[in-house]
């Protein structure tokens, strides 16, 4: 997929670009690349040239080996106090009679749909009711691990969170501890958007700031738990504007180590206050998911949301540095298919996921949520009927 080029030596050999060269050569000798270079990789660098250099990184880092996780969504509530411009799920003001929120016995209920079945994850993120208490999600915590103690917790984003601590006049640390002591293992990477303030105030003024959302992973961390980050990108910012954002969370994963992944999520413009703003092209979002693998050297993992993107982007996406695509998930997740992705009712059973990656020559492996390999799909036969019959 990565052709013209034989390999990633005959991509640099041929660029006829100096800078281009020497950040290739960079890439090869294990250097860090700075934010100049980064800029001039989105500006400069043909798709095929990318594509070879982030493959090799891929290659180096994980072999063909591609990860994806079985979890569920659980989105507590739609109703949230804040005005994200490209957001197309939040129901406070307008739509009001389709907002929803649920108690904790609805949520159980959802859980309860999947006992029996061989998850491992529950994502738990929604919009930031002003009802919806610390006190409130410490509960629903400690009830959904009580029914199933081997799921992972992982939910919340920096949005949710500093909402919920100021409410409850608690420091960052006491926020985040209680969470823990309920059982909350993880922090999911949503909330980042785009860093740079001056995009943040044009998208989404009234949230938590770079700051802000930065002082929640790096304590997170600090007290022994593990994050992702996000960034929403293809909208209105610039290429830098992407580069200042990768850059901060290279820096605090420099320091904690506590990230697993990074997403670049494609914007989707369906249904939203950004609706104006045209989407970004197949080979544009392919070129962010490279240089992302380029720039971002000290987190483990890339991953492409395939909901967002669609199940064949998201397959290309498996030569252009990523090697995570997320997990089978069902249709109770509403917050993308609102904004516009191909997948209106995304859901994609184990079998489909690993068919998909192994249509790619990939190496399909089932995960937990830290990473840690509990099935190697390569020589399993999905499709046939003894297997079935333990997948689903
Ligand atoms: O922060 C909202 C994004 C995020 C739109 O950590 C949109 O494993 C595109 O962070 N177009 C929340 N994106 C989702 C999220 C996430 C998803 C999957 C896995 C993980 C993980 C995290 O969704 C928000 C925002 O950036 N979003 N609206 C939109 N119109
Ligand atoms: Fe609320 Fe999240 Fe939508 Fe922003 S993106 S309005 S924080 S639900």
């Amino acid at each position: 997929m990565t052709a013209p080029y034989k390999n990633v030596h005959q991509a640099i050999e041929y660029t006829s670009d100096r800078q281009l060269k020497n950040i290739g050569e960079k890439i090869l000798n294990k250097q860090r690349i700075n934010q100049e270079d980064g800029v001039y990789l989105f500006e400069k660098g043909t798709l095929a040239f990318l594509g070879a250099l982030a493959n090799w990184v891929r290659e180096e880092k994980h072999g063909h080996k591609t990860y994806f996780n079985r979890n569920f969504h659980i989105e507590p509530t739609n109703v949230c106090v804040f005005d994200c411009k490209f957001c197309s799920y939040s129901r406070l003001y307008a739509h009001k009679e389709e907002g929803w929120e649920l108690t904790i016995d609805d949520m159980l209920n959802i859980v309860k749909k999947y006992d029996g079945q061989p998850v491992t994850e529950v994502h738990i993120v929604g919009g930031v009711h002003p009802k919806m208490t610390l006190q409130f999600f410490c509960e629903l915590l400690k009830t959904i691990h009580e029914h199933r103690p081997d799921l992972h917790l992982k939910g919340f984003t920096p949005v949710e969170l500093d909402y919920m601590f100021r409410k409850a006049k608690l420091s960052i640390t006491e926020g985040l501890q209680m969470l823990k002591d309920a059982g909350l293992q993880s922090l999911p990477g949503g909330g980042a958007e785009i860093f740079h303030p001056d995009i943040r105030k044009q998208i989404c003024e009234d949230k938590v700031d770079a700051d802000g959302w930065l002082a929640i992973h790096k304590t997170a961390h600090q007290l022994g738990m593990h994050s992702n980050a996000t960034m929403l990108f293809g909208h209105i910012e610039q290429y830098w504007h992407r580069v200042d954002h990768m850059e901060k969370l290279r820096q605090l994963q420099d320091e904690t180590g506590g990230f697993n992944t990074f997403i670049p999520l494609k914007f989707r413009n369906k249904d939203n206050a950004m609706s104006h703003v045209s989407e970004s092209s197949v080979v544009e979002d392919l070129k962010m998911y490279a240089v992302a693998r380029l720039y971002m050297d000290n987190f483990p993992h890339l991953k492409a949301y395939w909901p967002m993107l669609g199940r064949q982007n998201a397959q290309l996406t498996l030569s252009f540095g990523v090697n995570d695509l997320d997990g089978t998930i069902d249709d109770t997740t509403k917050i993308y298919s609102m904004a516009g992705s191909e997948e209106q009712s995304p859901s994609m059973n184990t079998a489909e996921l690993v068919t998909l990656i192994k249509q790619v020559k990939r190496q399909p492996i089932e995960r937990d949520t830290l990473y840690n390999e509990i099935k190697d799909y390569s020589n399993i036969d999905v499709y046939a009927q003894e297997t079935n019959a333990v997948l689903n």
